[in-house]
Parts: structure tokens; C-alpha cells; sequence
């Protein structure tokens, strides 16, 4: 089938793009679109044309691997514009995720009809983006200014009954799209239903719309350029003529299309797909069955480890020390399921489904048959080792071992066994069953079928994974231990928690490293540390950390860290600046006046230079991993694109300046140059 065809039933002409993956709208089918429906648009014996898609999905969106060339014509707004010119009955039929580009050709049609387990959304915010092919002039026309905001500042994708209620949608359909589209059709002919036109109406809103919705983005926005822009543009739809709003969007557009925070998002769209391409894993790469799941341990991450399958759809052994403390990890997985059907994410039934697929045990016996076991036990190698050596004799042959140890050796893991080559890392991030990134630590025992199957593991549970090879930290932890090591350092030197905090958070991360550091537990990194050789770190940058930890001082869950929690306020913890002259006098320190442009280049250069370390040593396979895992796994901006892509965003030659004139400050221990990051600058 060509990448655009139309077949004729009777009076219909139905036009369909095929153009695997997800029918991006690229320049091939934007042509064939155009040419067909002009076509079919001049034959007297067609009375009305339904435009649709082969494949999994209707279009879901421009071809985002064409933005940055040369515009081809013709451009989506032009065929967009074509369509609804058209003067028969076009009629979408929607399946799958029709986004962005997709949505808004499926809003130029005259008529909507979907599948009910379809959705369609404008996820061009995500991309750095707002929608420019007119879904900011026609979406608020036909539901109103705040929903359309809702959808197009959010990029969150809406289900088809949704759609339907606000009008999106004029037909479902649950059985077969292409017939019931044609029946659909048929029906407007005969009874003779007008062609409805979006841009023909109207919209109003109140005057203060506009500026609540922008309080209410604050937080969440903050940094991004495109939710503004995206207001704005609604705004034009609200205020201006069709034809004036369109020019307003199109100069938004463009203006965000070559901003560098467009090209950071882009850049980490493809990256997060980069990453799953391993160079020795194809298509034909064996992979294991994966049906019956356990996790070892019902602490925090255990369970947040159990709720990702529970969520897939898989039965969950949870193991615990004791029938008590099994107990009370399936108390813990209950109150999370609680706290979303309160939430309305899902509904009771739900709940009680998966629930059902959970069974909390305390024998190792009960584990002969899983698929897949995931220790999540205290971070120690003894302990680890235990668990392992017990899992290799209960365990069934060819079941994957896994361990989600954020530092620990996994290759020194995988020698407490029998069958090292089934052990692997799966390292999730707090709250496991939350946030999107899962390390995949491959061992030097590993092989492709076994990565492959981790990988499909990743898929399963709707993670991005990234493959990492054994290291101390593997990427994430690794990166975030010489972060810390300068915000500790800096702190000795002068600045306040404040200060370093402030600076980062204005820099774009979630939020400063102290009260990062107070919000997972001062005690974590303390612990960590002290399983470490004390030569492997910089025990200044940490004496702090450890004195408030030994007066019992660990952050959030004691009322105090670095900084003092009392009714919900965060307040200086003037304890802290005594311990860091303290320290600061007994390291032989000079205290100083630090500037935020100090601290930021220190705490994200040293980020960057780990980063090349990581990839020049082959821990991580490529740089666009570095960036996924730095932005998923710890906030780092987005609009960025990533600690690498940011590296080369400032030049990389800049940043090869600045490490080694820390080197000459601070020292070369760690402030020697990636030798990969002085190679690639020289090739700038
Ligand atoms: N353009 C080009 N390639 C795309 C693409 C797109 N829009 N969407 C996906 N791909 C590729 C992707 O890189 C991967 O390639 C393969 O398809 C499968 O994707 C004018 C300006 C649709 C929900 O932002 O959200 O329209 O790795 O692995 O998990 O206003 O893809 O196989 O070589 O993600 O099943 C707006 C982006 C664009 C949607 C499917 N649209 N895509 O998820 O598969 S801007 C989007 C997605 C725009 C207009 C504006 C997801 C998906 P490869 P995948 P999936």
C-alpha cells in the first residue's frame, strides 16, 4: 500500500496515510493528502471523503525528525486549511494516540468519528513546542478557552469519552472503525448535515481566564517557555479573528521551533528512544517469557518495585522477613492504591483486582516458579549476597535475578551465585512505582538475551531504560555523588544552604540539593558512604552530612536537616553554618564570599565531566544516555536537554576552561578534564 491511498465505497471516498510507525505527518504524506483530497474533492460521484490511517494509529503528529530542515511544501497549516475549504463531508476517523499535528488535521475535518479505546491530545509542550498547525485557534472554538488551555499547556492526551463530552468527538465507535465511519458518513448525507467548519465559530472567555491560568501554571511551568506562549496564543483565539490568531500562533511557533529549549526537548524525545538500542541486541535477540513476578523486601522501594508489575498486570510475590512484615508491606501497597482511588486515578475495582494479584510470603520456598525476582533489600553487599545465594537455590533455571542496589558491584553480586550470567541491576528510582527511569546494570556475565529481557521488563512497566555497565553509583548515582560533593564543599567554603540551594533551583532543578538531601534522608548518602573505602571520597564535603546524621539531625522525617521543618515552613538551620566553619576551620578552609555563578558552574560542570568520564570508560553507551538518565532520574531541566547537551549548548571549549581552572583552585582530584570532553572540544 502506498504511503497515501484512497479506495471508493459507493459514494465515499475513503483516504488512507500508511506510514509506519505512527503516520507522522512527513512531507510524503502531507503531499499525498493534499493531492487526494483535491481529487477526490473535483469528482461529482464522491459526496464525501473520510480520511484515515493504517497501522497502529492515527497520525501522531509532524514529523518531529524533519523540524530544523528546510520547510516542505505543503506545509501541515496549508493542508489543514485545504481540508476545511473542502465543500463535501470530510469525516476523521480516529484510532490509537492522534496528537499534536495528527489532532489538529483530524480537527480541520468536518466531522470526528473514534474509537473508544483511542485518545488524542496536544503533546507539542513537551517538545518545547505549542501547536502549530492551528489547534490553539480551532481546539478553544470548540470546548471553550479553559479546557483547551487545560489540554494544550498540560500536552496531556484525553480518552475518547472525555473527548466526546467536550464535544470533540461526534461518534464512537466500538466495533469496526472504517464501517462504522462509513455508516457515520452515510448518515450525515442522508440527512443532509451541514459542513461544520471550526474556524467559523466563535469563542468567549472572561477577561481574568487568561492570568488565573497563568498563576496556575506557575510551579509547574517554571523556566518553560512554551505554556506562556501557548496562553498567548489562546488568548489571540479568544480575542482576535480566525485569521489574525492564526499569524499570532505561527510567530509563537516559530519563535519556540528555534529556541534552545525546543531543541533540548527534541533532543530528549529521541534520545529516550535512542536509549534502548543496544549495539549487540536486535530484533532476533532471544528474550525470556516474563509472567510471574517476586520482590524481595517490602520497604519503600520493594514495594514501589511491586506496584510497577501489580500495575502491569502481573502477579507479585512480596518477601519479607516475617508473616508481621509481610503484612505490613501489603498494608503499605494497599494505602498507595487507596490514596489513587481517592484520587479518582482509578476506581475501586480496580483497585481490588490488582490487589489480587499480590501475595505477601516470608519462605523462600514459595519462590520456585517466577519468571523474575527483584531483590530490594538493605544496601549492603553481605546482605545482598545472602539474598542471592538463597535465591540461587530456590530459584527455578533460567529465571531472572535481579538486584536494584543504586551503588553496590553487581558483578560482585552476581559471583554469590551459581548462574552469575541470570544476574542483573535493575536500579529504579524513589518513588519506584513514579518516576520513569530504570537502570539497567549489565554485568560483564550478561548476555544480549538476558539485557533484551530486561529491556522488554522496562517496556512492560512503561519505564525508559537505560543500560549501564558496573561502576560505583552506575551513571545516575555516580554523577549526583560529585554534585553533592561540590554543594558540600561549597558549603565549607562560604556559601549558605540557602544560597547553593536557591542558585540551583533558579538554574531549573526541582529543587536545591540540601533540601533534596533533607527530603530522601541525610542518612541514605551516610550510609552509602560509610561502605565505601574513605579514600573513594571527599570527606569534607560530607562532615557536615555526617555530624547532623550523629545528633539524629536526617532531613524531613525528624523535623530537621539542613534546614529546620516546623508546620509545613522550612527555616534555616543555623546548627548547619556552625558545623561548616567547624569544618571549614579544621580542613583548613578560608571561608569566602562565593558568587551563584560559582556554584552553578561547580555543581553542573562537575555533573558534565562525570558524564564524559562515564562514557570515555564505557559505562554508558552514548551521551544522549547520560542525558536521559541525569534528566529523568534527577530533574535535571528539560528544557536543557540534558547535562551533555547543555555542555554543548554553553561550548564545550568554555567548559574545558572552567574545570581546569577549578583544577588550579581546588585541585586536580576532581577537577581533571574528561579526556573524551578535551577531545570533542577540540574538534568544536
Ligand atoms: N515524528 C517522528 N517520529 C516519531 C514521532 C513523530 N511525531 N512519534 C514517534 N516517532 C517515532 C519514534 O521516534 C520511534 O522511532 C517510533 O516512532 C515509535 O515511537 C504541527 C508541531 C505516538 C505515543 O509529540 O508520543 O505535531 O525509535 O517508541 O512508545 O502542531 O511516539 O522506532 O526509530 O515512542 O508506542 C507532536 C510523539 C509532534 C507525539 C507512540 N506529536 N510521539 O509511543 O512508540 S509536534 C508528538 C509519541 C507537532 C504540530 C506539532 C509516541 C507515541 P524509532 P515510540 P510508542
Amino acid at each position: 500500500m502506498s504511503i497515501v491511498s484512497t479506495k471508493t465505497n459507493a459514494n465515499l471516498a475513503i483516504i488512507i496515510i500508511d506510514n509506519p510507525p505512527v503516520n507522522a505527518l512527513s512531507h510524503a504524506v502531507r503531499l499525498g493528502v493534499s493531492e487526494q483530497m483535491e481529487i477526490n474533492a473535483q469528482k461529482d460521484n464522491i459526496e464525501a471523503i473520510i480520511l484515515m490511517c493504517a497501522g497502529r494509529t492515527f497520525c501522531a503528529g509532524a514529523d518531529i525528525s524533519e523540524f530544523g530542515k528546510p520547510p516542505l511544501a505543503p506545509g501541515l497549516p496549508e493542508l489543514i486549511e485545504q481540508i476545511e475549504r473542502t465543500n463535501k463531508p470530510v469525516i476523521a476517523a480516529l484510532h490509537g494516540t492522534t496528537l499534536g499535528g495528527g489532532f489538529e488535521l483530524a480537527l480541520s475535518c468536518h466531522y470526528r468519528i473514534m474509537d473508544v479505546n483511542a485518545k488524542v491530545g496536544l503533546p507539542e509542550v513537551h517538545l518545547g513546542l505549542i501547536p502549530g498547525a492551528s489547534g490553539t485557534q480551532r481546539l478553544p472554538r470548540l470546548i471553550g478557552a479553559e479546557a483547551a488551555l487545560e489540554m494544550i499547556t498540560s500536552g496531556k492526551a484525553i480518552g475518547a469519552s472525555k473527548a466526546e463530552k467536550l464535544g470533540i468527538i461526534d461518534q464512537l465507535s466500538s466495533e469496526n472503525l472504517e464501517n462504522d465511519a462509513i455508516l457515520f458518513t452515510q448518515q450525515i448525507l442522508k440527512e443532509n448535515q451541514p459542513i461544520k467548519r471550526i474556524s467559523d465559530l466563535n469563542v468567549q472567555a472572561q477577561a481574568d481566564v487568561f492570568d488565573n491560568f497563568r498563576k496556575k501554571i506557575t510551579k509547574k511551568s517554571r523556566g518553560y517557555l512554551a505554556p506562556d506562549a501557548a496562553i498567548r496564543a489562546v488568548e489571540a483565539a479568544v480575542n482576535l479573528p480566525y485569521e489574525q490568531g492564526l499569524i499570532v500562533e505561527r510567530d509563537e511557533f516559530a519563535t519556540l521551533l528555534s529556541s534552545s529549549q525546543s531543541i533540548g526537548q527534541r533532543h530528549l524525545f529521541f534520545a529516550e528512544r535512542m536509549a534502548g538500542k543496544i549495539p549487540d541486541i536486535d530484533k532476533t535477540t532471544p528474550v525470556r517469557e516474563i509472567k510471574s513476578t517476586a520482590v524481595i523486601g517490602g520497604g519503600t522501594m520493594g514495594c514501589g518495585i511491586a506496584i510497577n508489575f501489580l500495575n502491569a498486570g502481573l502477579p507479585v510475590k512480596l518477601l519479607e522477613i516475617s508473616s508481621q512484615a509481610a503484612d505490613a508491606a501489603r498494608d503499605k501497597i494497599e494505602k498507595i492504591y487507596l490514596s489513587s482511588v481517592k484520587k479518582g486515578r482509578i476506581s475501586q475495582q480496580k483497585m481490588e483486582t490488582t490487589l489480587a494479584l499480590l501475595t505477601c510470603i516470608d519462605n523462600y520456598d514459595d519462590l520456585a516458579d517466577e519468571d523474575l525476582i527483584i531483590e530490594a533489600v538493605f544496601e549492603n553487599m553481605d546482605v545482598k549476597k545472602q539474598v542471592f545465594a538463597k535465591l540461587d537455590q530456590m530459584a527455578k533455571p533460567g529465571a531472572i535475578l535481579a538486584t536494584n542496589t543504586s551503588f553496590l558491584d553487581v558483578n560482585e553480586i552476581a559471583s554469590s551465585t551459581g548462574r552469575p550470567e541470570d544476574v542483573i541491576g535493575l536500579h529504579f528510582f524513589s518513588p519506584a512505582h513514579i518516576m520513569p527511569l530504570l537502570e539497567i546494570v549489565r554485568t560483564e556475565k550478561n548476555s544480549p538475551s538476558i539485557v533484551a529481557t530486561a529491556l522488554k521488563i522496562g517496556k512492560m512497566i512503561g519505564k525508559t531504560s537505560v543500560v549501564s555497565g558496573v561502576c560505583y553509583g552506575f551513571i545516575a548515582n555516580r554523577m549526583a555523588s560529585c554534585y553533592s560533593r561540590e554543594a558540600g564543599l561549597l558549603l565549607l567554603e562560604g556559601a549558605s544552604v540557602e544560597q547553593i540551594d536557591k542558585t540551583l533551583y533558579d538554574f531549573g532543578m526541582p529543587m536545591g540539593m540540601f533540601e533534596m538531601l533533607d527530603l530522601a534522608g541525610i542518612d541514605i548518602g551516610v550510609m552509602a558512604r560509610n561502605n565505601r573505602p574513605s579514600d573513594s571520597y571527599d570527606n569534607a564535603a560530607f562532615q557536615v552530612h555526617d555530624s547532623l546524621v550523629n545528633e539524629g539531625h536526617k532531613g524531613q522525617k525528624t523535623g530537621m536537616g539542613f534546614y529546620q521543618y516546623s508546620d509545613g515552613n522550612k527555616l534555616t538551620n543555623p546548627k548547619v553554618q556552625e558545623l561548616a566553619i567547624k569544618f571549614a576551620a579544621e580542613n583548613g578552609i578560608k571561608r569566602r564570599e562565593i558568587s551563584n555563578q560559582e556554584i552553578e558552574e561547580r555543581c553542573v560542570f562537575t555533573l558534565i565531566n562525570e558524564g564524559y568520564k562515564i562514557i570515555e570508560e564505557g559505562i554508558a553507551l552514548r551521551q544522549s544516555d547520560v542525558d536521559v538518565v541525569y534528566a529523568m532520574g534527577f530533574g535535571f531541566p528539560r528544557y536543557r536537554g540534558g547535562p551533555l547537551h547543555y555542555a554543548n549548548h554553553i561550548g564545550l571549549k568554555v567548559i574545558v576552561e572552567k574545570i581546569e581552572k577549578f583544577a588550579k583552585l581546588y585541585g586536580a582530584r576532581w577537577w581533571t578534564p574528561s579526556k573524551l570532553l578535551i577531545e570533542q572540544a577540540n574538534k568544536e
